[in-house]
């Protein structure tokens, strides 16, 4: 048997999960979670890293009083943000988030220099909008190239946080694939892109496949006393995400829940087609060489900017109160598209979502329940239109969506996706970033062969709830609504 811990670093909370394997059974379970959110340092949102490697530290504690042996440790996060560090070995400053707005303000000198279908098929990462590595990079390069200079490597932030607790400098296959700087065919850094863009691609580290030990933890990181090896699982969280689903050949769709929704198709090539730059899909690499051919959608921000909102008048809601009040709420009210630009993370949310409402000429949501349930019911509208559009894009015929994380707790959501894409869904598992974190751990001692292994003991071993299609005009009415929002 081996015992793995995952640490799950996720833009708006992080979690550290126990897991255990052995020849058939599985089990994980959550031994600390924490709050996170990117911080305004000298005006500019930072990722407090010492605040996240202290969380990780004290997850690591919690996780020893609950098993004596621990064989091994993997760090998944977000993707596209990174640290630099020095000759010293040191963090030369925070991180930037993706959502501080000036590191994507010279994206337009890199379309100067190479068109938007150029980098996709490259990279087979489009356009979207969130600052990727490639952009912050580059706007490094041009506005703060002193900082550049002094670095001697760059690191993603799982690699950056494992690299303090005693594990090697390393960049990891699934995580590199979100940069736009890795080549999605040879997976290595693309040197087309280094030279058209005159960008210093030498502090990248070299990039290694998922499920290889890359260290120990060391005495110095404050781990206490713990005995355990580093690995590096898949630690990009949405390619540990649909790792840990029960996907296999015939059901291939995968929705993955959290600050972002992350829909799409898992495929065994990436698709690089006219209509899929279009799409503004991308493919990202998975477990196993796979590609996730997928999109981005604003997901559970929505409402845990809300939240934060009402907190800051002293109206304090658990996620489970919300639901609670967006189910006793009228259906088929306002939607708006989650990705519009005004939904960013300055905004006051609440205000946000009745401005789009008003400008879209329908009545605003008022209460909670119902800001709540208009974002609810206007994911769901956007995820049916989308994977729609996938499916056709990859000649794919969809029919079943098996959604994973935290939108598996929300059993309104799971029914409206359903119905709205008049598709059945298999959710589960609700920890499904550390179970397939904890799945590529597995591979790296042998206990499980390969991933799709691993698939199956999820599916034996965890619950997954169904929901069916229900039937309903109005879905298509919604659905025709926000197409007409340009959507
Ligand atoms: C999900 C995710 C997405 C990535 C976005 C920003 O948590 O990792 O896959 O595109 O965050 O990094």
């Amino acid at each position: 048997m081996t015992t793995h811990v995952a640490v799950d670093l996720g833009a708006n909370g992080g979690k550290t999960l126990l897991g255990k394997v052995q020849d058939d059974c599985f089990r994980v379970e959550e031994v600390y979670h924490f709050d996170n959110r990117p911080v305004l340092e000298n005006g500019r949102y930072v990722w407090d890293i010492r605040n996240l490697r202290k969380r990780v530290v004290m997850g690591l504690r919690e996780a020893k009083k609950r098993s004596n042996e621990i064989t091994s440790v993997g760090i998944d996060s977000w993707g596209v943000d990174f640290g630099l560090i020095g000759i010293y070995g040191d963090l030369i400053q925070n991180p930037y988030s993706y959502r501080d707005p000036r590191v994507s303000s010279t994206v337009d000198q890199i379309t100067g220099r190479i068109s938007k279908r150029e980098l996709f098929k490259i990279t087979g990462i489009n356009h979207w909008n969130i600052a990727n590595t490639l952009w912050q990079y580059h706007y490094l390069s041009r506005k703060e190239s002193g900082l550049l200079r002094r670095t001697k490597c760059v690191l993603m932030i799982p690699q950056l946080i494992s690299f303090m607790l005693g594990g090697d400098v390393c960049a990891e296959e699934t995580l590199a694939s979100t940069t736009q700087m890795m080549d999605v065919n040879s997976r290595a850094w693309s040197e087309k892109i280094a030279g058209k863009l005159d960008l210093p691609f030498d502090r990248l580290p070299g990039i290694r496949e998922p499920g290889v030990k890359i260290g120990a933890l060391h005495e110095k990181a404050e781990a206490p006393k713990i005995k355990a090896e580093i690995v590096l699982p898949a630690s990009h969280d949405t390619a540990a995400a649909v790792a840990g689903m029960p996907l296999d050949r015939n059901n291939k769709a995968f929705l993955s829940t959290g600050t972002w929704f992350v829909l799409g198709l898992e495929l065994n090539k990436p698709c690089l087609s006219k209509e899929a730059f279009e799409l503004g899909a991308s493919n990202e690499v998975g477990v196993g060489g796979t590609i996730r051919f997928l999109k981005n959608i604003t997901g559970f921000f929505l409402l845990e900017e809300c939240r934060r909102r009402w907190k800051e008048n002293n109206r304090i809601y658990s996620y489970d109160e919300l639901l609670k009040r967006a189910s006793e709420t009228a259906a088929f009210g306002p939607l708006i598209d989650p990705d519009d630009p005004s939904f960013v993370i300055e905004a006051d949310m609440p205000h946000a979502i009745a401005s789009y409402c008003r400008r879209s000429w329908q009545d605003a949501p008022r209460s909670e329940g119902q800001i709540a349930r208009c974002i609810f019911e206007s994911l769901a509208v956007k995820i049916a239109l989308t994977i729609e559009r996938m499916g056709d894009v990859a000649g794919i015929k969809i029919r079943r969506l098996n959604l994973g994380g935290g939108g598996v707790r929300n059993d309104l959501l799971c029914q409206m996706i359903s119905s709205a894409a008049s598709i059945p869904l298999d959710a589960g598992p609700p920890e499904v970033t550390a179970v397939g974190n904890i799945l590529t751990q597995a591979i790296a001692y042998s206990e499980i062969g390969d991933i799709a292994e691993g698939r199956r003991l999820v599916a034996e071993n965890m619950e997954i709830k169904k929901f069916e299609p229900e039937e309903n005009q109005r879905w298509r009415e919604a659905k025709d609504k926000m197409e007409t929002f340009g959507v």
